[in-house]
């Protein structure tokens, strides 16, 4: 007989199962849809490491275990490859990111295949080839036609080595997500989508799916919404009259304690009144200071600096009081209104910054009432009590009087979100084309009232076309935009595109006018490539529209998506928009594009997470040709629970191909056709009862993802055949122990069940179910009676002794109570059935 030999039959089933076919479902017909995605990869040409792979071996195995069960499971893979990854990857090595992106492809599949992925290959895609992203191209443009993409010059994260505009969720404590360098804030005008008009739903639908905890509570956080008040503070300058501040505030109760206003330095009030303002150079000089500060940055730093706006005063509309007015970074722009009022009591930054500056603090909330004696503060007093100081209010629960105060200003209470709109444009080369242009002679009539009107008429303008004067949409079908080969792709440092210099590229003519215009060179964020991938999977030829609606009826949403926690506010917020936006252009019927999420855990090598940038990556292809990627995959999966991922120890994966090695020549030593059951009952017996404990257990293991205790059941049950006392096993057996180990192990189990003379794969057998009556414990129930009537019932081991079940009954207090008092005469014991105290 041969030896187990991982090279040979796992180059051979690759080989068969793609000529077969077995796993690509029939997409039109299929009457069990069940969607089966891992997060889409980014690879360059280093290609996969054991990190990735740990990863998509966790989803594959699920996805096996879905298709056994009797689903048509769809599992598809493909690659982005746009986006500022790739291209740094092509800058680094020299390499131009078009030409490179093939053969990073080319690795990447290969790859694929040999780690024993159940791949429906006929529908992988690439984010580069113009016959998708010409579908980005048209997401764009609906965006656009939809009001809900727009132009906006605003201060944006700027990364100064990757050299483009990031969006808020691709900033990670203050640095790159890309390449974990500085951001810096630049002011630019850019692309914007609206995902903030989508916040309420966004944070509303989190109820309705099934994802891992952590997420969901990742996104409610990025989310942020609060509630409050928005409350104007009119200037107190005669001449200043008809300017007002307006602020947002989660506490409209404390009101009566603001001794100061703050207004964010980019607030645009500030520049209305500069005239006004008697310290304009001291101002202007914090303002400027204030400008490069990331975010996080300004957040992070706890020392509070300012200015106080001299000369400006605004008025507490609450009760007239005069305050002054500060600007300072710890208010940010585009939050809420981007100006507060400061409260010092009670709220711990007003506080520093109060101190600090020797502004007054005023107590208004008191947690001790009726005996209103406020403690002396050394910090500030963010909880609930009654209102002290604060006119008609006083005596009021602060909780009674955030609504009361409110609707007595005139105001009303409202929803207010952290989130900010995703913005879009990345002054970068390898991406998709923004399919805008724009038209100096539609600006102008856009923009010059005598012609407004008419124009609007006679041109047919889109919402996003008004909104946005002189971009004009690309006709669809001119899409796509096709992205040109050009030399110098290098991002240009400017807040232009290097397809800006590309004269054949921007040069076109107005679709509207007819007049020259030019095109729009910044491209799209990878991120959108991304957004929407899952979508295409099922209809990648459709030439016509971007899917069939009725095919997505039948796939989507996704039922299982695995991938990682990172992505908790980036791919998969983005991506839950875009779903939400289809549904409103009413391509699809539902809300959520993932059922059910679930992340997986990382790979850690030398104390770090595997990843390129900590260069600590193990390539899976040493692996593989050494053992066999049956044995990684299992000596991966057994690591730890997948969702808490584990530590990389190349020592472990001997043991796991001895596993493989033990399995293979179980068959030969111990196999026996046909089926008879003359010999060894009792030790089948018990053999059985522990296979069928192990389908159940399997089972729920697997529909958990706890492929880890999935595979020591496995181990255990490996054992048990391999016992002495056990000399042959059925072919039944044996065949439910492939079938079972074969989501972990396809090769070798596809080998040895067709060396069983089955005709069809294993992998499209059906899933094993276990006998209820077989995995029954050995218990029975003791009855114990006293003369004759029944006084307790226990749950006792077959076979137990006369002895052993007298005590059980003599310690039951039921059975003493009714021997109070009363000689025992005799006790009768039927063997695994009752005991009877006879008095
Ligand atoms: C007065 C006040 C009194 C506040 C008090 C808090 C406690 P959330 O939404 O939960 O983060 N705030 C509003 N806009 C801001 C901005 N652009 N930058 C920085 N801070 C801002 O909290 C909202 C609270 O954060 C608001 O309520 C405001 O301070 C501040 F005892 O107003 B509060
Ligand atoms: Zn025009």
């Amino acid at each position: 007989m041969e030896k187990y030999k991982p090279k040979k039959i796992e180059a051979k089933w690759q080989k068969e199962w793609l000529v077969k076919k077995i796993y690509e479902p029939d997409i039109k017909k299929a009457k069990k849809p069940f969607y089966n995605l891992m997060m889409f990869p980014y690879p360059s040409a280093e290609g996969l490491h054991i990190g990735n792979m740990y990863a998509f071996v966790g989803s594959d195995i699920y996805g096996r275990f879905k298709r056994m069960q009797g689903k048509n499971v769809f599992e598809p893979v493909g690659l982005d490859g746009f986006g500022i990854h790739s291209e740094n990857y092509a800058l680094k090595i020299g390499a131009h990111p078009m030409t490179q992106a093939k053969k990073s492809e080319k690795n990447f599949y290969r790859q694929l295949n040999i780690i024993g992925n159940g791949y429906a290959w006929n529908e992988h895609l690439e984010t580069y080839d113009s016959e998708y992203y010409k579908w980005t191209e048209w997401i764009f443009l609906q965006m656009f036609k939809a009001g809900l993409a727009y132009r906006k010059n605003s201060p944006v994260n700027w990364c100064l080595s990757c050299k483009t505009v990031l969006a808020d969720e691709q900033v990670i404590s203050g640095k790159c997500e890309r390449c974990d360098s500085e951001v810096i804030k630049k002011d630019l005008e850019q692309w914007f989508f609206k995902i903030t008009k989508y916040a309420e739903r966004l944070l509303k639908d989190l109820e309705k799916i099934d994802w891992s905890e952590k997420v969901k509570i990742a996104q409610k956080n990025w989310i942020g919404e609060s509630t409050g008040a928005m409350i104007k503070f009119q200037l107190a300058k005669p001449d200043l009259a008809s300017y007002q501040i307006e602020i947002f505030t989660t506490r409209p109760d404390t009101i009566f304690g603001a001794t100061y206003l703050v207004l964010a330095p980019e607030n645009k009030i500030i520049q209305d009144i500069k005239e006004k303002i008697e310290n304009w150079n001291e101002v202007l000089k914090y303002i400027n200071t204030a400008k490069n500060k990331s975010l996080e940055k300004r957040q992070i730093n706890k020392e509070k600096t300012g200015a106080e706006l001299k000369g400006i005063r605004a008025i507490n509309p609450a009760n007239n009081e005069e305050l002054p007015i500060w600007i300072s970074d710890y208010v940010l722009t585009g939050y809420g209104t981007g100006a507060i009022m400061a409260v010092p009591a009670h709220d711990t930054r007003d506080f520093e910054f109060a101190k600090k500056f020797n502004l007054p603090i005023k107590m208004v909330v008191c947690p001790n009432y009726p005996k209103p004696i406020c403690p002396v503060l050394d910090e500030a007093y963010e909880g609930h009590g009654h209102l002290v100081a604060s006119g008609n209010f006083t005596g009021m629960k602060s909780e009674e009087a955030k609504q009361k105060i409110t609707e007595f200003l005139g105001s009303k209470t409202q929803k207010n979100y952290k989130l900010r709109d995703w913005l879009i444009s990345r002054q970068r080369y390898w991406g998709p084309p923004i399919p805008l242009i724009f038209c100096n002679n539609c600006h102008k009539k856009l923009t010059e009232k005598s012609q407004i009107t008419d124009s609007k008429k006679r041109l047919h303008f889109n919402k996003g076309e008004l909104e946005n004067p002189g971009w004009i949409a690309v006709p669809e079908n001119d899409l796509p935009i096709k992205l040109p080969f050009i030399k110098n792709f290098r991002p240009t440092g400017t807040d232009k595109s290097p397809l800006a210099s590309i004269k054949s590229f921007y040069e076109t003519k107005c679709p509207k006018c007819g007049n020259k215009a030019r095109r729009e060179t910044d491209v799209s964020d990878t991120f959108l490539d991304s957004a929407w991938y899952y979508f295409r999977y099922i209809d990648v030829n459709n030439k016509k529209e971007i899917f069939n609606k009725n095919t997505a009826k039948k796939w989507l949403p996704v039922n299982m998506y695995i991938g990682g926690a990172e992505h908790s506010v980036l791919h998969l917020l983005y991506s839950r928009f875009l779903t939400k936006v289809l549904k409103d252009l009413k391509l699809i019927n539902f809300n959520e594009p993932f059922t059910k999420f679930r992340a997986h855990g990382l790979i850690i090598k030398d104390g770090a997470k595997m990843s390129k940038s900590k260069g600590n990556v193990v390539n899976p292809d040493k692996y593989i040709k050494l053992f066999g990627a049956d044995a990684l995959r299992i000596y991966l999966m057994f690591l730890g629970p997948f969702s808490e991922g584990g530590d990389f120890r190349d020592e472990g994966i001997r043991g796991i191909s001895r596993f493989l090695n033990r399995v293979w020549n179980l068959k030969i030593s111990k196999f026996q056709i046909p089926n008879s059951k003359k010999n060894q009952k009792s030790n089948n017996q018990k053999l059985e009862k522990l296979l069928h404990q192990s389908i159940k257990k399997i089972t729920d293991d697997i529909e958990n993802l706890r492929y880890n205790t999935a595979i020591s059941q496995l181990m255990i049950l490996l054992n048990a055949f391999e016992e002495k006392a056990v000399a042959t096993i059925e072919k039944t057996h044996f065949e439910i122990f492939l079938k079972i180990l074969s989501p972990f192990a396809p090769f070798v189990t596809e080998e040895l069940w067709r060396q069983l003379e089955n005709k069809k794969s294993i992998h499209i057998s059906d899933w094993p179910k276990y006998d209820v009556k077989k995995i029954k414990e050995e218990i029975f129930e003791l009855v114990t009676q006293v003369n004759g009537k029944l006084r307790d019932v226990f749950k006792a081991p077959i076979g137990i002794t006369e002895e052993k079940a007298r005590e059980m009954a003599l310690n039951s207090k039921k059975t003493q109570n009714a021997l109070m008092g009363k000689t025992i005469k005799k006790i009768i014991f039927v063997p695994n059935k009752l005991i009877n105290i006879v008095v």
